[in-house]
């Protein structure tokens, strides 16, 4: 009961700490911390303020469309890469996700068939790796990886720590070199992977989940025989272009094994995306990318608005 109590009162003092932090410095804007539901769950704070209920309100709300993804440390978890990459070279690359008591989290929750899906892509988003690392019991992850070309990389951890909510924490990584970014490639509802064409039908909507249904073939043949990967036919990760915003996306449960996988991803602004498909098929898991563009469509307001009226 103490620990919990210090606990208690420690994560308490942090959120006022973090709180104040955001006020002086970011005068403009959403602030992108959920820690103000840490002081309403508490049932100590907020007695003082009148105002404080509706700050707390707010601040929820805009927590709740945040991306993920673009921060290295989130609601006292920090993405901790240990291994540095060099350029082309196979690493056997180790990190820990370090928790709110200082120490690596050894506890996950499954999701998606792992503890821990790791996403690197290069910054331009002309490279993607989804890789599943090894837990050690002192909660050091392990992957072999290569960064094929030199310039920056985003890596993106996402898991549900047991007991916790669920998080994508993003680092950057570097690899020397010289470095010749590419251009987005252009919008397009086709990608050609091996012998396949996968082609993308739905729109990406700013602040609602927007219906994608991606649709397999292989040699001009719809493929009804796609293989279970992760749960489901199909995983698919969707990152923004310019900040790499990470995406949350989920698949729509379906029976039956292609041709066409379908998912709800929320967009949180206008602009390009580019979206990676994972598919299995004959034994083996490729991945067909798009680049989409997130536009408001037939007037409709997103359907992310809040009733303030009385
Ligand atoms: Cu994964």
């Amino acid at each position: 009961m103490n620990t919990a109590a210090r606990l208690g009162s420690y994560a308490l003092g942090l959120a006022v700490l973090f709180g104040g932090a955001l006020g002086v410095g970011k005068l403009v804007g959403p602030s992108p911390t959920s820690t103000a539901t840490t002081v309403g769950t508490d049932g100590h704070a907020g007695d003082d303020h009148a105002t404080q209920p509706e700050q707390q309100h707010q601040a929820a709300s805009q927590t709740s469309n945040t991306p993920g993804g673009l921060q290295v440390s989130q609601d006292g978890y920090t993405l901790n890469p240990i291994t540095s990459l060099t350029t082309g070279v196979p690493t056997d690359f180790t990190f820990t996700v370090i928790g709110p008591d200082g120490q690596p989290v050894t506890d996950y929750q499954v999701e998606h068939d792992k503890k821990l899906h790791f996403i690197v892509a290069s910054r331009d988003l002309t490279s993607f790796q989804h890789l599943h690392p090894d837990l050690a019991p002192d909660g050091t992850w392990s992957v072999g990886l290569t960064l094929p070309k030199a310039g920056a990389y985003r890596a993106f951890a996402d898991f549900v720590p047991t007991g916790g909510e669920k998080l994508t924490l993003g680092a950057d990584l570097q690899a020397a070199g010289d470095y010749r970014p590419e251009p987005l490639p252009h919008v397009s509802r086709t990608a050609a992977v091996d012998d396949y064409t996968v082609n993308l039908a739905g729109d990406l909507v700013p602040g609602r989940a927007g219906k994608l249904t991606l649709t397999v073939s292989k040699d001009g043949e719809p493929v009804t025989d796609l293989e279970p990967y992760l749960g489901a036919y199909g995983h698919l990760v969707a990152l923004r272009a310019g900040d790499l915003a990470y995406l949350h996306v989920h698949p729509e449960e379906s029976k039956q094994a292609g041709p066409e996988i379908t998912f709800y991803a929320e967009a949180p602004s206008r602009g390009d995306y580019r979206l990676f498909l994972d598919f299995k098929h004959e034994g083996k898991v490729r991945t067909a990318s798009f680049t989409a563009t997130a536009t408001l469509s037939d007037g409709h307001a997103p359907s992310a608005t809040h009733d303030h009226s009385h």
